[in-house]
């Protein structure tokens, strides 16, 4: 109760900050970012997302944070485009299934992509399969509504779900995201890699961009480009630092 009435108060007080990651390809150039939130408490310290969002999303407060990571999104990505060193950089946001499922949200995505004039296909959202067991028609139609607008969709922690591999057909997403739990034993591990396989192969037969995350030694980069892997994430190359430092 206690973290509630703070976190709402470190929300008004601009306690918030957007952390940022890269995600490179197999030559480690960088080709974009993910963002991920951060409070920076003055009692607390600097708080990760694991120890707030899910508060956040039980007391309906992720819609307002998800507001304001859009907003810093829009905003950040509007200063790499006037830049030539970092005007081919994406951003990838991620969403909880609350805020997909607030009712003006493509239209709210748009408004902010106009307000700051951010470039199609620039702006990710990253879901989870999570997010695909309740209303896959409307989802589905979201989807589409975004990816019209230059806004392209990441499925994260891809494996780790329960949903059927059937939705991907009908799923208007461009990229895969494979969970850091297949990362973690891809260079000791045979099933593991047969796992990556299989994921890097549905990529290719439905035209998605496959990134692994949680990289973090040099055999597992190395193994996971071998494997067919398009792009990386992880400490390896960078870990999450303050989006203004990219
Ligand atoms: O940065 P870190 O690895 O600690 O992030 C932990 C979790 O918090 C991840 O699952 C990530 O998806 C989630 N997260 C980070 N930033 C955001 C955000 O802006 N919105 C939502 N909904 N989740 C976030
Ligand atoms: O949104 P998602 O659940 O994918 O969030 C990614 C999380 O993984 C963030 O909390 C980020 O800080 C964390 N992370 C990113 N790279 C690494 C890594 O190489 N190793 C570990 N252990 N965690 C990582
Ligand atoms: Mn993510
Ligand atoms: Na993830």
């Amino acid at each position: 109760v206690q973290l509630v009435s703070e976190l709402r108060r470190g929300i008004e007080r601009g306690e918030l900050r957007l952390f940022a990651q890269p995600i490179v390809d197999r030559h480690r150039r960088v080709l974009g970012e993910e963002g991920l939130i951060r409070w920076r408490s003055p009692e607390r310290g600097l708080i990760p997302p694991d120890e707030f969002i899910p508060l956040a999303e039980q007391t309906g407060m992720i819609i307002e944070i998800g507001e304001w990571v859009l907003d810093q999104a829009c905003r950040q990505l509007a200063v790499w485009a006037r830049d030539p060193a970092t005007q081919h950089l994406t951003l990838s946001v991620n969403l909880s299934e609350r805020q997909l499922r607030e009712r003006d949200f493509a239209e709210q995505v748009r408004d902010r992509m106009d307000h700051y004039g951010v470039p199609a296909g620039k702006l990710k959202f990253e879901l989870t399969e999570s997010v695909l067991n309740t209303d896959l028609d409307r989802t589905i139609r979201l989807l589409s509504l975004l990816r019209a607008d230059g806004v392209l969709t990441s499925l994260d922690d891809f494996g780790t779900g329960y949903s059927s591999l059937s939705y991907l057909r009908q799923l208007p997403v461009q990229q895969l995201k494979i969970d850091q739990s297949f990362v973690d034993t891809v260079v000791d591990n045979a099933q593991t890699a047969a796992v990556i396989t299989m994921i890097v192969q549905l990529g290719r037969a439905f035209g998605l961009h496959v990134v692994a995350e949680g990289v973090e030694t040099e055999p597992q980069f190395q193994r996971l480009a071998e494997l067919g892997v398009d792009a990386f994430q992880g400490f390896l190359f960078s870990k999450p630092r303050p989006i203004s430092e990219v």
